[in-house]
């Protein structure tokens, strides 16, 4: 319970006022009790806003819809002809999971869902969402579960075919499957929003309307009359991501933005609040961040009953039942309802004495009125100033009979025997025949009939058919020369690749094409990386400029914030910056602009922490780079175990759209971004990079010549410097990369002055796309065993040298061993497998074995494996090296 004791550090300038009205609070609640003074402080404060004065907001309002029925506005359809294209669209969207699962038992899908939306998308494809006919349209991001709902408008509307319809979870055969959820991957000229792991879509939401306003803003598309709308689903609302981004919305007065969610009142396995009730639940919690909310709870069937409830019983008995009650209130029957619900207040059951049972069953949830629904809209999308959210209630399973509406098991039914079909086919009153009925067929009343027509009216009106995802062809100048040559002249002072990276950001935002299409995007971790100097060069984008004068005015680099700003610093929210990610990188299909975003990250909260949106990101086919600064297990000293990250490649290499790469120096990461650049934008791939840059600093080298250095990069391996003489000692292969690099060209000092060992040293960019390319090349061998084989790039490169390979790396060894089946010599790989640990570069490299020390050593066993040096070599080495060879790393776990 609030208390209100900071009142009394408030002065009141008139006490003897403030008592006479607090006694007259007294006299009332005495006298009426407390409800009544409940009323009263609720009429009071309403009249106190007409006033101008200016109040905290209830975070809970009564168990009723926010929308006055006398403030509805007309309805502008034909009620009954959208009822009627309605039925057709729930019909079809449970025949095609039913004809699936029959054909391919348990190949799933769900009927309760979009059963229970049917009206809250109706209403949106009739009257509100806007399509692409000139200009971006809407952005809807529809509820995963709720895909054959869609599919089936789809049908109805002329765009889907029933052969097509058929193909549902069935996409293996090429071309014209339906994928299960909202896949853009799968379906990339319908869906746009992959929604299904809940939550991202609610979040990724909230950015889409924020990056709308970033483009209008900084003048890159006229998204004035794009309106973001997000569906749902209440037990969703439990994810963090679903709710995390909701303040930053309010912050930003994203009235563009509309969220309808599904108070189904029931999740997977059960209620979503059985004891509570989650439409308050809700409220609560959207109107705390500061949204406008709209409560539909109660279909046009209650007006009268609210009207004529004079005592105030209906509301309190709305306001104090629960959600598990109301579940069972739907599935009991109309003796239940009034025995339970009205009956035990009489005055409540004289409420409804006139109305039979099964008018009581009728009382329908307001998520299925098509008029409170249409309200609810009409106030969202008139509201200004703030997102909107509509909580609508409704019945799950809705319309599909007592098997499964309201049924626990609900979100999984899938299927209805043939009386429950035919019972359905009754309830939607369908002409299909009953001999029909056992092959659950699909029902179209023809493009000519006025239902087909009328759709097609109502989408033409609001600008074509949606979802609809299109790519327009992209003006393409690759960047300017400046950009980045001076990266492959190398450096003569010391420089990280971080420090690099930092300049090359500063110099593609220079470049008078590309330049304003880069979106640099940094979860407070600017100053970290040296990309502050942004700050004044491109300003910091804040949708009402800077109300402030910075506390560093004074200096050269000031903190600058500004409606046009380019960077987007996201504060510390690694999930909101990825969702910012995908919806820049995805600019070229919403919004026909090619916008590059960079997303910077301190790389152990990257991968890990937002992988499924990464994972995600391939889905929606985003373009853009992923950047892993403070990369590697021992690079980043004095941090430890939750900050050294030497696995996120291993999870990049998991995900089938990030080409990933570990860069040693500042012209291979250079070189890179301007591929990446030309694959993504110029060609037009659908694919992510991940480059891991380091805070260790090292004199750069130059760029070798040769076509082998200038392809080998971005193939993923490339000799860097060939053996130092070619006498006829002794010789080994040492692959390096990112950090490790500089170990690896001390190791090669190590052998030769020590051992008299000749190195050659090998860059490999990236063990990932080495391994994907020879499993391509090996699938085609497999498949022509009879034909000469084929080589991978990283076959071509070693073949024909016997001198065995030591590869070490900041990463863990499975990094380097995704390579070791096409490696025909003794391969020995370095890494940083187990937990980080604080210490300095030194200490911990030499824990994980991966210095020069460790290098050289290994270095030596290879060679006695190879017959070149004799095991006695090998000991002694090691032991010259200083390398206790019984010592036990400390992370080792007992297994
Ligand atoms: C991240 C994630 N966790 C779990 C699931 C599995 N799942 C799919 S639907 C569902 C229940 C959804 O309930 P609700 O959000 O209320 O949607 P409704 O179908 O009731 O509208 C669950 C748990 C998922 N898709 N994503
Ligand atoms: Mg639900």
């Amino acid at each position: 319970m609030q208390t209100f004791d900071f009142l009394e550090q408030i002065p009141d300038a008139d006490p003897a006022d403030t008592a006479r009205l607090i006694a007259e609070l007294e006299r009332s609640v005495t006298a009426h009790g407390p409800e009544r003074a409940r009323l009263l402080m609720m009429r009071l404060m309403s009249r106190a806003r007409d006033l101008g004065v200016d109040l905290p907001t209830l975070a809970t309002t009564p168990y009723i819809n926010t929308i006055k029925t006398s403030d509805e506005p007309s309805f502008p359809g034909d009620e009954a002809m959208e009822t009627r294209i309605r039925h057709i669209v729930r019909w079809n969207a449970a025949a095609m999971v039913l004809r699936a699962n029959k054909e391919h038992p348990g190949i799933g899908g769900h009927l309760a869902t979009y059963a229970s939306a049917a009206s809250l998308y109706e209403v949106g494809f009739n009257h509100f969402f806007r399509g692409k006919v000139g200009g971006a349209g809407d952005q809807i991001f529809y509820q995963g579960h709720a895909a054959p709902g869609i599919y089936s408008r789809a049908f109805l509307e002329g765009r889907i075919g029933e052969a097509q319809l058929d193909r549902f979870r069935q996409e293996t055969e090429g071309p014209g499957g339906l994928p299960s959820y909202p896949h853009p991957r799968l379906l990339p000229d319908f869906w746009e929003f992959p929604t299904v792991s809940m939550g991202l879509g609610g979040i990724g939401s909230i950015y889409q309307a924020r990056y709308n306003r970033y483009l209008h803003n900084r003048g890159l598309a006229d998204t004035a009359n794009s309106r973001v709308w997000a569906f749902l689903g209440d037990g969703e609302m439990d994810e963090p991501e679903s709710a995390g981004a909701l303040t930053l919305a309010a912050r930003e007065g994203l009235d563009n933005l509309t969220w309808v969610v599904n108070c189904n009142l029931q999740r997977l396995d059960g209620p979503v609040r059985g004891n509570g009730k989650i439409v308050q639940e809700l409220e609560g919690l959207f109107r705390g961040a500061g949204w406008n909310v709209i409560k539909v709870i109660w279909a046009r069937e209650w007006d009268p009953l609210l009207a004529a409830d004079e005592t105030g019983d209906l509301v309190r008995k709305m306001d104090s039942t629960v959600d598990g009650e109301f579940q069972k209130y739907t599935v009991a029957g109309g003796a239940y309802i009034r025995e339970h619900f009205f009956g035990p207040e009489s005055a409540l059951a004289q409420l409804v004495a006139h109305l039979s049972d099964e008018d009581l069953v009728r009382l329908r949830r307001g998520g299925h009125d098509y008029r409170k629904i249409h309200a609810a809209y009409s106030a969202a999308v008139a509201h200004k100033g703030a997102p909107t959210v509509i909580l609508a209630k409704t019945v799950k399973g809705w319309t599909l009979g007592p098997s499964v509406e309201a049924t626990n098991p609900a979100h999984q039914a899938k299927k209805l025997t043939e009386a429950e079909l035919r019972a359905f086919r009754d309830r939607l009153d369908l002409p299909i025949p009953d001999e029909k009925i056992p092959e659950a067929p699909y029902y179209h009343p023809g493009p000519a009939s006025p239902e087909a027509k009328y759709i097609a009216e109502r989408r033409a009106a609001l600008g074509g058919p949606l979802p609809s995802r299109v790519v327009h062809p992209s003006v393409w100048t690759a960047p300017q020369p400046a950009v980045d040559e001076e990266f492959a002249a190398g450096s003569s002072v010391a420089v990280s690749t971080t420090m690099a990276f930092a300049k090359l950001m500063r110099n593609l935002m220079r470049d008078p094409a590309l330049g304003k299409l880069i979106v640099p995007i940094v979860p407070d971790e600017a100053r970290t990386f040296g990309m502050d100097p942004l700050f004044k060069q491109v300003g910091i984008y804040a949708p009402f400029g800077q109300r402030y004068e910075p506390v560093d005015s004074e200096l050269l680099l000031s903190y600058r914030e500004s409606q046009s700003g380019q960077v987007l610093e996201e504060g510390i929210t690694e999930a909101g910056s990825m969702a910012s990610f995908q919806a820049a990188g995805t600019a070229y299909a919403t919004h026909a602009v090619g916008t590059i975003p960079f997303y910077v990250f301190y790389s152990m909260f990257g991968f890990q922490r937002v992988g499924d949106q990464v994972w995600q990101s391939g889905d929606a086919r985003v373009r853009g780079f992923l950047i892993g600064a403070t990369a590697g297990r021992t690079t980043l000293a004095g941090e430890g175990l939750q900050h050294d990250d030497g696995h996120s490649h291993l999870i990049a290499h998991a995900m089938p759209h990030v080409v990933a790469y570990d860069p040693a120096f500042a012209y291979e990461m250079a070189a890179l971004v301007r591929r990446g650049i030309t694959r993504m934008y110029e060609r037009g791939e659908d694919i992510v990079y991940y480059v891991t840059i380091y805070n260790e600093n090292q004199v750069q080298p130059a760029l070798p010549s040769g076509a082998s250095v200038t392809e080998g990069i971005h193939r993923g391996l490339y000799q860097f410097a060939a053996a130092e003489t070619a006498s006829a000692g002794a010789r080994v292969r040492l692959f390096g990369s990112g950090a490790i690099m500089g170990e690896v060209l001390k190791a090669r000092d190590l052998l030769r002055d020590r051992f008299g060992v000749q190195a050659e040293i090998w860059s490999a960019t990236s063990y990932s796309e080495l391994r994907r390319e020879a499993l391509v090349v090996e699938r085609w061998n497999r498949r022509h065993p009879d034909t000469a084989p084929r080589k991978a790039w990283l076959q071509e490169q070693l073949e024909g040298d016997r001198a065995p390979i030591v590869a070490a790396s900041d990463w863990m060894t499975a990094m380097p061993d995704l390579i070791a089946p096409w490696i025909d010599v003794p391969y020995l790989v370095l890494g940083t497998d187990g937990f980080g640990l604080s210490d300095t570069r030194e200490a911990l490299r030499a824990f994980f074995s991966v210095d020069a020390a460790h290098i050289a050593a290994a270095a030596m066993v290879a060679l006695s494996r190879n017959g070149d040096r004799s095991a006695s070599d090998a000991a002694a080495a090691i032991k010259e090296l200083g390398i206790d060879p019984e010592l036990q790393p400390v992370f080792v776990l007992d297994r």
